[in-house]
């Protein structure tokens, strides 16, 4: 029997929930915040702590045969994987924000502005489908404080309470996408019988949950 290996993330939003859903599974395995690697005592399976970026790509080429991530980083990898089941948990979406006194109310008003964004591909796929062309401009975090300083006329983020967009004096202007965690699968792995055993045990938690 294969020995499956499923990523998830390391630490972050979704390790714990993501922790919990194993565990409620019936699996059994240490959750050493030091290890990278932890093997299920009575299930075929190994668990792999990895940054949520790397997920869909360990997928995608096999490293890892399932992965739990948001569907966020798995569209803006562009990772081939099949999407399992969604999880319900890690909810958020993914918003175009303005300044909160900003007066720009149609799309089109953003077109040769300048929007800041650690989501490039997400955000020009929607802007293209749009036929709107801004200047997108990629920055690897804090993008609310971009407006605030000069540096975008609006940012693209994700967004769960909004708090964060309000401290930082901005205000929602569009949603793009909605997102949640949820299970993914390598290509080939469609017929383990392994994986549709665990995929029945995430579904009966998921089932009693709700
Ligand atoms: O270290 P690693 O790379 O693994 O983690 P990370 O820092 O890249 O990701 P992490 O742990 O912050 O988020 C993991 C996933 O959780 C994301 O890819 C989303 O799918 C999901 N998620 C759900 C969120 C949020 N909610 C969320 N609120 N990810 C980020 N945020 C940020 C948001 O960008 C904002 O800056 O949290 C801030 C607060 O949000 P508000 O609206 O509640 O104020
Ligand atoms: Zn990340």
């Amino acid at each position: 029997m294969k020995t499956l290996k499923i990523a998830i993330q390391k630490s972050g939003r979704l390790n714990e929930k993501s922790v919990e859903i194993l565990k409620n599974c019936g699996l059994s395995f240490e959750n050493y915040k030091s290890s990278l690697i932890s093997t299920v005592t009575n299930f075929p399976l190994e668990i792999l702590f990895l940054r949520d970026d790397d997920i869909p790509e360990y997928v995608q080429d096999g490293i890892a045969d399932l992965g739990i991530v948001g569907e966020n980083v798995i569209v803006e990898t562009k990772a081939e994987v099949d999407y399992l089941q969604k999880l319900g948990f890690g909810k958020c979406t993914l918003k175009i924000a303005v300044q909160a006194t900003s007066n720009i109310q149609k799309l089109e008003e953003l077109n040769g502005k300048a929007i800041a964004t650690s989501y490039p591909v997400i955000l020009e796929k929607f802007l293209r489908e749009k036929g709107i062309k801004s200047d997108i401009r990629i920055i690897s975090g804090s993008v609310e404080i971009g407006p605030g300083l000069g540096l975008s006329d609006a940012i693209f983020d994700i967004v769960s309470t909004g708090g964060t967009l309000k401290s930082n004096g901005l205000k929602p202007f569009a949603d793009v996408m909605q997102s949640e965690a949820v299970l993914i699968g390598n290509k080939s792995i469609a017929d383990n019988p392994e994986v549709a055993e665990l995929l029945q045990r995430i579904r009966s938690v998921l089932s009693a949950k709700s």
